[in-house]
């Protein structure tokens, strides 16, 4: 057993509190919204992300982007002043290389071990453990973290040094996006044809375009009630990041470009908090 801290309790953090809880980790919680903190049962509940980590022996943050990281690190009563020597402290949100070696190099000054490990999958997978991570850092401090991060996951993919599973997560998203978006113009396109639905869904899930994302994203699109599982703002969020590191290593993405502008509308009408799949939404109503 070890003892860790959750630190932001969304669909992604709250089902590895609830993971680590039930593989008998002793969990210390904390989420901006406290009610969030309080329905995770047999936790112990902090007020502040300080409060949370001290103690810890590992420190997860699960939060939105950026701004949101920096404030549960480095904000007033940070998690990154609680944190003891020798922690190893993960941030598992979905972020930009560029704050992960900054939030590393302020963890390492003082003496904390920082592993970057964004999540492969969403709701329903974390709810089954049947995540992967894509992990960055130091192969001793992946070691260390593995009896934890296997609580909640089927697998956790060592990247390479520091920043790269935050790269590697942007490249899965940009990549993904693009497969959910055109799936959404061919289904919406067998609709109108007079398809029998059921056969254009086992061709997509089955044959050469089925990806996991294609395999998730069929029902959630003819079901049209996207259900929350991976949110339309996250993936613009997502999309903004990785074309700024295309920008930055001078590679063109029109369609990544592309897929983002869909996205940002289906926010714009009012889909920002639903699936990513209400993208198809935009194919129906044109
Ligand atoms: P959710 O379910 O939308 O959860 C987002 C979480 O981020 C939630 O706990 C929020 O707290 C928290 N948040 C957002 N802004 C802040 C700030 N400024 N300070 C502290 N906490 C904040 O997202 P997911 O769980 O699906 O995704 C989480 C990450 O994994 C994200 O990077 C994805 O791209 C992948 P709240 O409850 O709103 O108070």
């Amino acid at each position: 057993m070890s003892r860790v801290a959750v630190l932001g309790l969304g669909i992604m953090g709250s089902g590895i509190a609830r993971n680590l809880l039930a593989a008998g980790h002793d969990v210390a919680v904390w989420n901006r919204t406290r009610e969030k903190a309080e329905a995770v049962a047999g936790a112990r509940v902090a007020t502040t992300p300080c409060e949370a980590a001290t103690g810890a022996e590992l420190v997860i943050s699960c939060v939105s982007d950026d701004e949101a990281s920096r404030a549960v690190w480095l904000g007033e009563h940070g998690a990154l002043a609680g944190a003891r020597k020798g922690a190893i402290v993960v941030e598992m949100g979905t972020l930009t290389p560029g704050w992960i070696y900054e939030w590393a190099s302020k963890a390492r000054e003082l003496g904390l071990r920082p592993l970057d490990a964004p999540i492969s999958g969403s709701r329903n997978q974390i709810a089954a453990r049947e995540v992967t991570f894509f992990v960055g850092g130091d192969e001793a401090d992946i070691e260390a973290a593995r009896p934890v991060l296997a609580a909640t996951s089927k697998g956790q993919y060592h990247c390479g040094r520091i920043g790269s599973g935050a790269t590697m997560k942007l490249i899965n998203n940009l990549v993904g996006s693009v497969q959910t978006a055109a799936l959404a113009e061919g289904l919406v396109l067998a609709e109108r044809c007079g398809l029998d639905m059921a056969k254009v869904t086992h061709v997509l899930s089955n044959g050469s375009c089925g990806s996991p994302f294609v395999r998730a994203s069929v029902p959630r699109i003819l079901a049209r009630t996207y259900e929350t599982h991976f949110a339309v703002r996250w993936m613009v969020k997502d999309l903004d990041y990785a074309l700024a590191e295309c920008a930055r290593f001078g590679v063109q993405a029109p369609f990544g470009a592309l897929a983002r502008a869909r996205y940002q509308a289906a926010a714009d009408a009012g889909h920002a908090d639903a699936d990513l799949t209400a993208v198809a939404e935009l194919v129906r109503k044109a």
